[in-house]
């Protein structure tokens, strides 16, 4: 925690999480977080942790068929942006890749429920706090599809 002075007085662990935006037809799949997780019912670009000796994209890649049952080329994950939030004992930061290609159809193996979603469904869907400053890189994207 940085105070009114800029001095840091309370260090939290960073926690490096991977996320990927999915584009299909100028949709973007999201996945809505299970009861008994962190932000139950939020709905989050699909991803995970990054685990000791992992570059970032293997870890998007292995979570993606974790989660989704989907194979995807590590190559092929476009990096896009990054986001930060405090979680209660962590501060997390989630790196965001553009991802349009991948074999299999995703299906929600952790999730509650997968949508696509146009520009339009995701702002009215409720995000976590640091998928939120996605949505505006993601608007040109989508719509140029
Ligand atoms: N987020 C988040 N947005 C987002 C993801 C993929 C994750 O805010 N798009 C947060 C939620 C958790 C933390 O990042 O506070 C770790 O995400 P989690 O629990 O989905 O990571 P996993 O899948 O590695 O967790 P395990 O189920 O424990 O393996």
């Amino acid at each position: 925690m940085i105070s009114e002075s800029g001095v840091v007085r309370e260090a939290r662990p960073m926690l490096l999480v991977v996320a990927a935006a999915m584009i299909k037809g100028g949709r973007v799949l999201v996945q809505q977080r299970p009861e008994g997780t962190a932000l139950a019912g939020l709905w989050e670009f699909p991803g995970g942790k990054i685990e000791p000796g992992e570059t970032p994209e293997a870890a998007l890649a292995r979570e993606l068929d974790e989660e989704l049952g989907v194979t995807v080329d590590p190559a092929a994950l476009v990096p896009l942006t990054f986001a930060s939030a405090p979680l209660a004992d962590r501060h997390l930061v989630l790196l965001l890749y553009r991802l349009d290609r991948w074999e299999g159809v995703p299906e929600a193996r952790h999730a509650s429920a997968l949508a696509w979603a146009d520009m339009a469904a995701l702002r009215r869907l409720p995000m976590p706090p640091a998928d939120l400053p996605f949505l505006e890189v993601l608007a040109p994207l989508l719509r140029g599809e």
